[in-house]
């Protein structure tokens, strides 16, 4: 069995981050391994607080993961402090395995998840990804990306990593929603179409793509079968999401896993 490794936060509320991860990691037959960041107090309306975990226990904690397991691949998502960023790199950029990094800054409830101090060294990260998934607002704050700005995307294009620019929302012939993602890559670009789904249930959404793309490069899928997969399984879990909660509710990974089956 294939392992997995990720290095992210803990949600209380069970619907992102680690917990996040390893449903989806589940969903796909890879065995889930955690190094936790931080922890959050939070639910579906929001963030309450972050308790950051040391950085030498960040430490030790893939230490004693990498000791016992052959790892194939990795997920990165909350780091929130320097401290927790520096000792991250330190450690994956001798690493020859395919690392998804997802560049997290904001909760889908609009809390803060990243120092602001953070955000320039976290993209010193960016040399050792495989691929980075940001959003429409982590592409702006990164790389000032908007549609069509040839600016942010020769930026992209210099990356020594390959980007997927997620969920941007527009219209196609037939004039229905669908939800674009953008893949840069090498000097190509590939969008990736998804219907869009109208629903409150996204918590999660960002955590659980790139860790569907680290478990499928894990198993052996190039990057393009990887990203089709994962699309097809987020797009399932908000579809059977179990509606719960008051806010943004968590997604559905058991039920989108019968989906990705066939
Ligand atoms: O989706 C970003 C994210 C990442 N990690 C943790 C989170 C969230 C969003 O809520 O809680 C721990």
């Amino acid at each position: 069995m294939k392992v997995v490794l990720s290095i992210a936060g803990s949600d209380s509320s069970g619907g992102a981050g680690i917990q996040a991860d390893l449903k989806t990691f589940e969903a796909f037959g890879v065995f889930g391994c955690t190094v936790l960041t931080v922890l959050t107090a939070q639910n579906t309306t929001g963030v309450k607080s972050i308790s950051t975990v040391d950085a030498s226990f960040v430490k030790e904690q893939l230490e004693m993961v990498f000791e016992d397991f052959e790892v194939s691949a990795i997920k990165i998502g909350m780091l929130f402090s320097n401290e927790i960023i520096d000792t991250i790199r330190e450690f994956i950029k001798d690493l020859n395995i395919p690392i998804v990094l997802d560049p997290v800054f904001i909760s889908k409830a609009g809390s803060m998840l990243l120092s602001q101090d953070a955000i320039l060294n976290m993209k010193t990260l960016f040399d050792y990804a495989t691929i980075i998934t940001p959003n429409q607002f982590e592409a702006k704050a990164l790389f000032n990306y908007e549609k069509n700005s040839n600016e942010a995307i020769d930026k992209i294009k210099k990356l020594k990593c390959a980007t997927i620019i997620k969920n941007a929302i527009e219209m196609n012939k037939n004039q229905e929603e669908k939800s674009i993602d953008t893949l840069y890559l090498n000097q190509t670009i590939t969008k990736y179409e998804t219907p869009f789904l109208n629903s409150r249930n996204t918590h999660g959404t960002g955590c659980s793509f790139s860790s569907a793309i680290a478990a499928n490069l894990a198993l052996g899928k190039s990057l393009d079968e990887a990203i089709e997969t994962s699309n097809r399984f987020i797009y399932n879990a908000i579809k059977y999401a179990p509606n719960l909660g008051k806010g943004k509710g968590p997604i559905g990974h058991k039920k989108a896993s019968l989906s990705i089956q066939d």
